[in-house]
């Protein structure tokens, strides 16, 4: 497999604790700063999605992760990307803004209003379903 014929993966994580979501809000680049995010970026060559939704949230938010399910539809992104998120279980660590502006976690209703980058929004029926509606 060269990858020539196959997506590139960029992952995102479904971070939950009891009835919340963890997002994240982004830096970079300019048009996306300031939306909020499921963490997450790049599988890179010869790793699996789960590894990186690992080693992402490890970067991102200093936190050990298990990797679960997939959740939602793939989102096609440019340049042969695609965006897939996964649930993911924190078993070590306390989430920190380590490259992003800020963390929140919201509820079902929160998750509905808040400004959410619009490759995410399509998530947002499966998300929502996650958290108890
Ligand atoms: N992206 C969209 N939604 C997400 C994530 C983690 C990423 N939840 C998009 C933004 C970038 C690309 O994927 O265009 C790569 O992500 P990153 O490496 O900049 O986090
Ligand atoms: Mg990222």
């Amino acid at each position: 497999m060269t990858g020539r014929t196959r997506d590139r993966e960029v992952v995102a994580a479904a971070v939950i604790q009891g009835r919340r979501l963890l997002l994240a809000q982004r830096t970079r680049p300019p048009e996306l700063a300031g939306l909020w995010e499921l963490p997450g970026g790049k599988v890179e060559p010869g790793e699996s999605p789960a590894d990186a939704v690992h080693r992402e949230l490890l970067e991102e938010l200093g936190v050990e992760v298990t990797v679960g399910e997939r959740i939602g539809a793939d989102v096609p992104l440019r340049d042969g990307l695609v965006l897939r998120a996964y649930r993911a279980e924190l078993i070590r660590g306390t989430p920190r803004a380590l490259d992003h502006a800020a963390l929140c976690w919201v509820d079902a209703r929160e998750l509905r209003e808040i400004a959410l980058v619009g490759n995410d929004r399509g998530w947002l029926p499966d998300l929502v379903t996650l958290l108890g509606g």
